[in-house]
């Protein structure tokens, strides 16, 4: 290898699914002679789609790394997934390079993930490129295409080839001047394009100005700058099925693209918030040694973990020591690889600008790679929420611990993939971007850790309560078998404290009819009862009891006795002041088409919600403030795809709990059955 940064080109192919993506990144594998054939997704032979679940769905699901040389050039490309639910590694994949190829489908046009991906990708500060894929396709429209991606995408965008021949062969506007294309003639295209490039820079405007002529370096040296920069936004056209602008697209990477050089220039961010110091990296081969970790993976046959990391300045010899993170003691690295699919090509050093593998180190997404101990990270892309959850459940009881590593390995590897037990309703819950995910997810625990799940909504945490009050509620708990015997005997008082001020206890008891050792022991039978809930199995909040009498047997009376009269006068008390349910309310904000917002506020509006706010966003996004039932938008990332066509997004976060209508806590406590063990 031992490439120079300046000679490499660190590019993400991005987009809608089933805009050409992999077959794209096959295509450049196959011209460059890396394969003796073109990979095809559809029989499987694409070397891309690396793991089985992306292969039988015949759709990319995790990102993949390949590499090929061209000229001079190092170029790394990684392949990512375009279909929403598994957009976590195309996010993460923005963290390892310069530019974004924004793929187009000649035929389809733009999705969803077209505008998300390319938002992300402008956010993030990188370059962009769009690719208009599927030249040679049947319907094919490559003008309509075009027309929607200058309307979108703006004045910036400007095409490097044009389809020619009604689309069966490309011509290079950029290097040809003469001739016909399908939009018209090569000669005025190949004019305007000039024109766009010398635009992006003064002191090729003055000399164009002047002579009415540039070469083509000095645009070259324009262009890859005026890309790093937003200004342009290069288009190619592309059939990758047949070969076609493959080349003017390798020659657009090489010569458009932004080095690591020029490109997005990344800074180590020590310290957190505002107080956090920024400090500028250099992709410079003889620095410190730092790189950051964007895809961690694990081979399915040998069960070998590699973390793919992006170095961006530094080298570091594969007999070297490495720090993840803030670790104050280092690994040997062993072995370094250039991935490409499933293929490990091994190579001696991890060079600045450069995209490596490193087998064996237990490193997580996002953390940083350094060649001594040391601390702070590099920003990461902002990716989307989780927000779609299940509760899950192993089908065989022994599969418990197993699940854990299983949700463990998944975690660590997809971005956008989070589980923890939830404290109040003790099931384990999975979370993710959606059904498909989720789907996914499950079948990999089959697959991959032989685990079985059933899978059903998670429960809401209700919460149970009282909106009345009641006094002295007596309860004597008496026990005479065999041996030693157990006595107690309590009166409470019962009343609500204000919403969210929890449970209060109060010791009343004038003399000591209750011994003071004792009086602790019924709060912590109330407490214990509280827990459990009394109508419907939920946790009891802001009621506070008064213990008012009692009395004391010499011999028999003992701390159990006193929890158990303590639980039980507090269950009889509790039913007797008009027991209440609360449900959890969320604020939810969605983003959406502004279109939509009528549909999407009625929606809400049955969903016993109430919409606090609308606001327009640029790009004819529209913000809609809510807040809802948690009940009633448990599974709302499936019913927002259906309402805005998957063109939605929303967050959401526990506002407050309130009263639930009584007939949902008819609903709710008709379904429960008490389990009440008590020794009474
Ligand atoms: N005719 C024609 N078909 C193409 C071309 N490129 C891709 N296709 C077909 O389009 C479909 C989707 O292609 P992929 O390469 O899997 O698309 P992708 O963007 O990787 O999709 P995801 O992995 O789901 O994000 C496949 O059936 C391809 O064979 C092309 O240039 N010409
Ligand atoms: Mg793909």
């Amino acid at each position: 290898m031992g490439h120079l940064a300046s000679d490499i080109r660190n590019i993400a192919l991005v987009g809608h699914s089933g805009a050409g993506k992999t077959t794209l990144a096959e295509a450049l594998l196959y011209k460059a002679g890396v394969t003796k054939r073109l990979g095809n997704v559809n029989d499987g032979t694409s070397i891309l789609d690396v793991d089985d679940e992306s292969r039988e769905r015949k759709h990319t699901l995790e990102s993949s790394a390949m590499f090929i040389e061209h000229d001079n050039l190092l170029l790394n490309i990684v392949d990512t997934p375009g279909q929403p639910d598994f957009s976590g590694p195309s996010f993460e994949a923005l963290a390892g390079v310069e530019t974004a190829a924004i793929v187009v489908s000649g035929v389809n046009g733009l999705g969803v993930n077209t505008r998300r991906m390319a938002r992300a990708a402008a956010e993030f500060g990188l370059a962009r490129f769009i690719i208009i894929s599927k030249l040679d396709a049947d319907g094919a429209d490559q003008e309509t295409v075009y027309n929607a991606v200058k309307e979108t995408f703006g004045n910036a965008c400007h095409a490097i080839n044009l389809p020619a021949g009604n689309g069966s062969r490309v011509v290079n506007i950029y290097k040809e001047t003469q001739g016909e294309c399908d939009f018209g003639s090569v000669a005025e295209h190949h004019k305007e394009l000039i024109e766009a490039i010398v635009e992006t820079d003064d002191m090729l405007m003055g000399k164009y100005m002047e002579t009415g002529e540039v070469s083509i370096p000095e645009l070259n040296k324009a262009l890859a700058r005026a890309c790093a920069e937003g200004k342009f936004i290069p288009i190619v056209f592309t059939g990758a099925i047949r070969g076609t602008g493959v080349d003017d697209l390798l020659d657009a990477f090489e010569q458009f693209a932004p080095s690591p050089v020029i490109g997005k220039q990344r800074q180590l961010r020590i310290g957190e918030g505002e107080s956090s110091k920024l400090i500028d990296i250099k992709p410079d081969p003889k620095g410190e040694f730092i790189a950051q970790v964007f895809r961690v993976t694990t081979d399915p046959k040998s069960h070998i973990k590699y973390a793919i990391a992006r170095v961006f300045s530094g080298t570091l010899h594969n007999d070297a020591q490495i720090y993840i993170g803030d670790e104050r003691k280092g690994h040997r690295v062993g072995h370094v690889f250039k991935l490409l699919g499933s293929q490990h090509h091994e190579v001696p050093d991890a060079e600045a600008g450069d995209l490596v593998a490193f087998a064996k180190i237990e490193a997580h997404l996002g953390q940083m790679l350094f060649s001594h101990s040391a601390e702070g990270a590099i920003d990461r892309p902002r990716k989307p929420k989780p927000m779609y959850s299940l509760a899950i459940e192993p089908k065989s009881r022994g599969d418990i611990e197993k699940i854990g590593a299983a949700l463990q390995r998944f975690a660590d590897e997809d971005p956008c993939f989070e589980y923890h037990r939830d404290p109040d309703t003790h099931e384990l819950l999975m979370s993710g971007l959606g059904e498909q995910h989720l789907a996914v997810i499950r079948s990999k625990m089959q697959r991959y850790f032989k685990i079985d799940v059933e899978v059903h909504p998670p429960k809401i945490p209700y919460r149970e309560t009282i909106s009345g009050s009641v006094k002295y509620v007596e309860y004597t708990h008496k026990k005479q078998s065999g041996g030693a015997g157990q006595f107690a005997k309590v009166a409470i008082d019962m009343e609500p404290t204000p919403r969210g001020e929890g449970y209060v206890f109060e010791d009343k008891i004038f003399g000591g009819v209750i011994d003071q050792a004792f009086r602790p022991s019924v709060d912590k039978g109330v407490r214990e009862q509280m827990k459990r809930g009394v109508i419907a199995g939920c946790p009891v909040v802001d009621v506070k009891v008064s213990l008012v009498d009692g009395k004391t047997h010499p011999v028999d009376s003992k701390d159990i006795a006193f929890q158990i009269a303590g639980r039980q006068a507090f269950k009889q008390a509790f039913m007797q002041c008009k027991p209440i349910l609360l449900e959890p309310v969320v604020n939810i904000e969605v983003t959406a088409p502004a279109e939509k917002v009528g549909e999407i506020t009625r929606d809400i509006a049955g969903k016993r919600g109430q919409v606090q706010g609308q606001e327009i966003l640029p790009g004819g996004q529209a913000l809609v403030m809510a807040t809802v039932p948690l009940a009633e938008v448990s599974t709302y990332a499936s019913q927002l795809k259906s309402v805005t066509g998957g063109q939605g997004s929303f967050v959401m976060e526990l506002s407050h709990y309130d009263i639930v209508p009584p007939n949902v806590q008819q609903q709710v406590t008709s379904k429960y059955k008490s389990h009440d063990t008590d020794d009474e």
